[in-house]
């Protein structure tokens, strides 16, 4: 039978989300993302799978769990790469502000880009501006032609951007154009995925994020038919090398979301822990933990949402 794992991984990331939510805005983003973790890591391996972590919480002798390279499931059934961030915003769980949720994304054995830990050159548009950007031309050209595809004046697009200070000059020529510019403290996965969620109000991502964002993000802009493009920044001299030692021969070249998640056999799966343009945070009655999440499967091309109650111990 050909099943939607992703559906049994919205346990996962729902617990995640729940265990991270008990350390909003208490100043602790190790806290925050140590409960994620472990609560990631033990919910996996009650599912039926054969999956390798590609992306995860760093090489093995940083991270005790989630490292990459660890194999995750009970070994039985399908092979998959899988790319977690149990929790994409430590920080802004810690300070309570927008935007955290806990994701992850699963190909065929072999489909997600092995991505080095560094930064990587990112712009992201919906699907009805596909074929209007382009990572290496201008912020200017790039805002005139998808509001010329979306049929908008450049005033009314809004592009969302990383708050850094990197990212300046960037900023200051989004507003040049007359465009709007929507900071995000962190979160450039769900930053990247909102241009393709119609109810968004953000047109374009763009500027500098971590490179295992763009492998998430990717799986979840092609169920959603958006375009993205990303191109490896190395910071300095170690870091090329670092690429070099990895096989990576081409260090300008432009990443799409097909090159980062290959194939059709992916799934994008996702609980919002603070409320963000993909996902609302958590809630809590008297009675229920109420979760918000989003499961997606690139094959059949489906998008479901999930609001589920947890009846409060
Ligand atoms: C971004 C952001 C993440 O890392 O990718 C960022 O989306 C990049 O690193 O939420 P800097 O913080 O150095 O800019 C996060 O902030 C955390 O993973």
């Amino acid at each position: 039978m050909d099943r939607n794992l992703a559906l049994e991984f919205v346990r996962v990331t729902e617990a995640a989300a729940i265990a991270a939510s008990t350390w909003t805005g208490r100043g602790d983003k190790m806290a925050a993302d140590g409960a994620a973790v472990d609560e990631m890591r033990a919910r996996f391996n009650g599912i039926d799978f054969n999956g390798v972590v590609v992306i995860g919480e760093g090489k093995k002798d940083e991270a005790p769990e989630l490292f990459v390279g660890e194999k995750l499931g009970t070994g039985a059934g399908a092979e998959l790469d899988i790319a977690v961030d149990p929790l994409e915003c430590t920080d802004s769980v810690a300070n309570g502000v927008p935007n955290a949720i806990s994701v992850i994304a699963t190909g065929a054995k072999g489909s997600l880009f092995h991505a080095p830990d560094m930064y990587m050159n990112k712009i992201a548009c919906g699907p009805a501006a596909r074929g209007a950007i382009d990572l290496l031309d201008t912020p200017e050209n790039n805002i005139k032609r998808v509001a010329e595809k979306l049929g908008k004046e450049i005033s009314e697009i809004t592009v969302v951007v990383l708050s850094r200070p990197r990212h300046d000059n960037l900023i200051k020529s989004i507003r040049d154009t007359g465009a709007r510019v929507r900071l995000i403290s962190d979160g450039d996965v769900a930053g990247a995925i909102a241009p393709s969620m119609p109810e968004s109000g953000i047109d374009l991502l763009m500027g500098i994020g971590a490179s295992a964002e763009a492998v998430l993000a990717s799986t979840a802009i092609k169920c959603l038919g958006g375009e993205f493009q990303a191109q490896l920044a190395p910071k300095d001299e170690a870091q090329k090398a670092e690429l070099v030692s990895m096989g990576v021969t081409d260090l300008n070249k432009i990443y799409t979301a097909d090159d980062l998640a290959k194939g059709e056999d992916l799934t994008f799966t996702a609980t919002g822990v603070i409320d963000g343009p993909l996902l609302k945070g958590i809630r809590y009655t008297r009675d229920f933990c109420i979760t918000h999440s989003v499961v997606m499967r690139v094959k059949t091309g489906t998008v479901r949402f999930l609001e589920t109650w947890h009846k409060r111990k």
